[in-house]
């Protein structure tokens, strides 16, 4: 081993065993109510650079959603402030990066624990990659969508992706240094919310290109993000990025917590009634963002149509356009950076004659997989009859994604119309 590994091996250890008596600590801290307040830090909304469409909340007592509006991005980057968020309870937890520690248990030779500032000091990878929820772009939100009425954003459809550039330790770095047991197989991990969100992942992904990031975008992860502390498991879907971690434990099979249990899993006819209940990868999707359901075209004349582009399961290969629906389709252009599971931004030319026109894209990924109409799609699921089942609650709903442009120039939803 050489003199630098061995160095930081020491303060792994080092970390593990001071880590372990801090966390001590801290657990009689919290019970003696005597926690400091963590420094405030401006508030997810107010930093919105959007003020026309900004994000938009929708927010239940079990639950918070905000929603990235997608019809005004440009590029592959969300701005921070801007990124969706989900949280399965009914506040932000407000952590003190001081006090939070990230533990590493179970089938491990070295259990292992670490403040924010131990993290810092081990080697760490700069990555950018989409995060999606499972549920965006569901039936369910186009229906809702329609009850708000015509000029409404899309970003209640389709505003739960969004792309950022993650900064963090790679799991593997911390499993290694843990040492894994023979059996070991499967993570089982929670996040420091009230409701102690918890998800399991298979070994072989988080020895694969799992972060536990702490900056997004150059700047600290945001509270509603996870700060101080989150997973970031690229391409698979977004409940797997369990925000505010703070302990995984290394176990020998696959956990069905109440997280996993709970709204994450679909009874399917082709499955003959049954669900799935691990779902990983998010399929290949695209989606024209402007313009969109909302948004209305001043006249005829010359229009840059432009949409983002995403595979769970490797990179964009292809993103064609079609302005006729679906009878022709034209290869869009894809701006670089084109990098796997992340946004990929795509433009077309397009000079709209002031005619009644449907346009829509169709993305295929580095695997060969396309995207399907919405018929072809719930086909695919067991259903005879899209429109029938169409409003049906789905998750993993990637299907095509046809606006219609008026000829007064107004932009409509035509997925399910
Ligand atoms: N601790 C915790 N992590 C969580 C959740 C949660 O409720 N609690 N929600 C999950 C879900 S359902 C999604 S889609 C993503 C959303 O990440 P974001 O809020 O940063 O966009 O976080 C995941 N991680
Ligand atoms: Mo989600």
């Amino acid at each position: 081993m050489s003199s630098k590994q061995s160095g930081r091996r020491q303060f792994l250890q080092r970390a593990a065993v001071a880590g372990l008596a801090a966390g001590a600590a801290n657990t009689a801290n919290a019970q003696s109510g005597a926690a400091a307040k963590p420094a405030s830090t401006p508030m997810h909304a107010e930093a919105s650079r959007f003020p026309a469409t900004g994000l938009e909340v929708t927010k239940r007592i079990d639950h918070i959603t905000y929603y990235t509006p997608i019809q005004d991005s440009a590029g592959i980057i969300t701005p921070a402030p801007l990124h969706f968020m989900q949280t399965h309870a009914s506040e932000i937890p407000d952590l003190d990066p001081k006090e939070h520690r990230l533990t590493i248990h179970g089938m491990v030779d070295r259990p292992l624990s670490f403040t924010l500032d131990e993290l810092k000091r081990l080697p760490s990878v700069s990555r950018i990659h989409f995060l999606e929820c499972h549920g965006n772009g569901s039936p369910m939100r186009h229906s809702d969508h329609e009850k708000k009425g015509s000029g409404v954003p899309i970003q209640f459809v389709h505003g739960m992706t969004s792309c950022s550039e993650w900064t963090g330790v790679l799991l593997s770095t911390l499993l290694k240094e843990a040492g894994l047991k023979k059996e070991a197989s499967w993570l089982v991990y929670e996040g420091g919310d009230p409701g102690k969100y918890t998800y399991t992942l298979p070994l072989a992904k988080a020895m694969d290109d799992v972060m536990v990031a702490y900056a997004q975008n150059g700047e600290p992860v945001r509270p509603a993000q996870g700060h101080p502390l989150r997973m970031v498991v690229p391409g698979w879907e977004g409940p797997f990025s369990v925000k505010w971690i703070k302990h995984i434990k290394v176990v020998d099979q696959p956990y069905i917590t109440w997280s996993e249990a709970m709204n994450h899993s679909i009874p399917r006819p082709d499955l003959g009634g049954k669900s799935r209940w691990h779902h990983f990868q998010m399929a290949v999707k695209s989606v024209i963002t402007r313009p969109s359901s909302g948004h209305k075209l001043p006249g005829p004349g010359f229009y840059d149509i432009t949409g983002l582009a995403w595979s769970g399961w490797g990179a964009v290969r292809r993103v064609e356009v079609s302005t006729d629906g679906g009878k022709t389709w034209k290869d869009a252009r894809l701006q670089s950076p084109v990098l796997r599971m992340a946004h990929t931004r795509f433009n077309f030319d397009w000079n709209w004659d002031g005619q009644e026109a449907l346009i829509q894209s169709r993305c295929t990924d580095d695997q060969g997989e396309t995207q399907l109409s919405v018929a072809e799609l719930y086909k695919n699921w067991g259903y005879s009859d899209y429109k029938a089942e169409g409003k049906s609650r789905a998750i993993h709903f990637n299907a095509i994604q046809p606006w219609r442009i008026a000829k007064d120039g107004s932009v409509h939803d035509a997925m399910f119309a």
